[in-house]
């Protein structure tokens, strides 16, 4: 008892030590703020509730970073240093032993405050001396450094100081995701994109809290994860992709490193192998699998529904155990995505019977099924989960089994749709999606599907017609800037005239993370090395 109050009374007497060194410095360095302001346009997504305090919290070479020791706290007071030197080149320590001359501080805490009960809520305090990051969950406290990052200013020449000073505007911040799952989707079947190229796009989606990355592992055109059981799948299956480029896949290492690297940003991998149609890689590898009636060869066109598994042999489902087996392995999250779209050659009860026993296998490694809106027409667990793209037949036949619904409808939140005609990559079947269309629809009522069905929100991006990284970011950019906040703010707080504001100054950090975005005419852009002519003359 004694020495739990001699602690407490020792870290009190830190901390003050801390604010006196504070009160001391800032007398020396007489720092004239200009007036800085919380509420300045910078958030995306848009917190829950932002109430400013006029003042400025000086980053600067005298800043240190403490966390609590809770799992997970410290890497985090890492990671905001790292990104806190890419931005600003200052050298912020973390947890270092003794409090040197400091002059503000930024802890990271573990709190089991009621008020912080929310998955991934936190709440952000910042004031002249101190900032001070609460969270229960290291994930929290993960989104709630995104949300600092966001707001330390970009220049550091506001300022008298002789030596670069950032201000953080002072005041606070209360937050906390409005759905659970807040996904994007990179098809990396018709186009391979290597492990360099998903790290990078993980650094932004983790930018804007996602929590999710699902993978398209596997299509007509291409088998991109090795399964040791059946290495024919990659060898020949791997091997091709949209166009006759070489295709590519990732060895069981490379998934491993993807998946530890998404952990590092709190994001989960959901791997999908798509099935039993959009299997010709498949088949053409283990042409037991096919079920079409025709000789499977290479195909890397971008026409669909032509392929099947044959659903009816036994042989089938062992080799789908195994690549269940091997994947949910390596994969620490809780889904499985088994595809299940466009099935058009399948027999639809066939089909049925598929996704039904497909069902039992995923459940017995462990993981919840998640598949294509089609897959509501089985007679599913309601632990499984639809993924809403075309049908609201399919997805209310899903609802009426209590199952969860993934919204990613293709006329709204489909990455790889045209902006408009003019647009260099991407598709119109669903429609033109240009900036503000992307953000001005309500996933919480789309369709009338019920916001208690409704697991969160995912942009997926096919990639028939983008080949590398630029390509990617392109159609990827900005449109998935709006859909972080469909996901994590409610709609009473999202409006696209203040939204348009706050994404014009992204250009900064987009610029700075070398993103091509498509620099969408709808946004007056802060700055932006991209003008719109240059993209259209090539
Ligand atoms: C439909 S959406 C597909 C994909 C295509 C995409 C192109 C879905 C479940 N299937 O196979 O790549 O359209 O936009």
């Amino acid at each position: 008892m004694i020495s739990k109050v001699v602690i407490r009374s020792l870290a009190v007497c830190l901390v003050c030590m801390a604010v006196f060194a504070c009160t001391q410095k800032k007398e020396k360095r007489v720092l004239n703020f200009p007036k800085t302001d919380l509420a300045a346009e910078n958030m995306i997504p848009k917190p829950v509730k932002v109430i400013p305090t006029e003042g400025g919290f000086a980053l600067d070479g005298f800043s240190a970073i403490y966390t609590s020791t809770a799992e997970g706290f410290p890497e985090i007071g890492q990671f905001l240093s790292e990104k806190i030197k890419g931005k600003t080149q200052l050298d912020i320590p973390v947890n270092i032993d003794e409090i040197p001359n400091m002059e503000g501080v930024i802890f990271i805490n573990q709190s089991d405050s009621l008020e912080l009960k929310a998955p991934e809520s936190y709440q952000l305090y910042i004031t002249p001396d101190s900032v001070i990051l609460n969270s229960n969950s290291a994930a929290g406290a993960f989104r709630g450094i995104q949300t600092l990052r966001q707001i330390i200013s970009e220049n550091s020449n506001d300022t008298l100081a002789e030596y670069p000073v950032f201000t953080i505007p002072t005041g606070k911040i209360i937050d906390r995701p409005q759905f659970e799952y807040r996904g994007a989707m990179l098809d990396v079947a018709r186009h391979f994109f290597d492990v360099d190229e998903v790290k990078k796009f993980i650094d932004i989606l983790a930018y804007y809290k996602y929590n999710v990355l699902h993978f398209h592992l596997s299509d007509d055109q291409g088998w991109r994860i090795e399964i040791k059981s059946w290495p024919k799948l990659t060898e020949i299956g791997g091997s091709t992709e949209v166009g006759g480029e070489a295709g590519g896949y990732y060895t069981q290492e490379d998934y491993k490193e993807l998946v530890a690297y998404a952990a590092k940003h709190h994001i989960t991998i959901v791997p999908e192998i798509d099935m039993p149609g959009h299997t010709n890689a498949a088949s053409v590898s283990y042409p037991f699998l096919n079920g079409n009636g025709k000789t499977p060869k290479l195909y890397e066109g971008m026409r669909v529904g032509f392929s099947t598994f044959d659903t009816r042999k036994d042989t089938v489902y062992d080799f789908i155990d195994d690549v269940v087996r091997e994947i949910s392995a390596l994969s620490p999250g809780p889904y499985f995505h088994i595809g299940g779209d466009e099935s058009h050659v399948t027999k639809k009860n066939d089909y049925i019977y598929f996704v039904e026993r497909v069902e039992k296998i995923v459940q017995k490694y462990g993981k919840r099924m998640v598949g294509w809106d089609e897959i509501g027409q089985g007679n599913l667990d309601s632990s499984s989960i639809s993924h809403f793209w075309n049908s609201k037949k399919n997805a209310m036949s899903a609802v009426k089994k209590g199952m969860k619904i993934i919204m990613s409808p293709a006329k709204k939140a489909y990455l790889d749709m045209q902006y408009d005609t003019l647009s260099k990559h991407g598709l119109h079947w669903a429609a033109y999606i240009p900036t503000d269309t992307a953000y001005n629809w309500n996933p919480e009522s789309y369709e009338g599907i019920p916001i208690k069905n409704i697991l969160g929100v995912e942009a997926p991006l096919w990639s028939e017609t983008i080949s590398n990284i630029d390509e990617l970011e392109y159609l990827a950019f900005p449109r998935a800037i709006g859909y972080s906040e469909l996901s994590w703010t409610t709609q009473e707080n999202r409006d696209w005239e203040n939204y348009k504001v706050r994404l014009a100054n992204q250009a900064p950090f987009l610029d700075r993370m070398d993103v091509k975005y498509y620099p969408s005419p709808l946004i007056d852009w802060k700055t932006s090395k991209y003008s719109y002519k240059e993209i259209d003359k090539d």
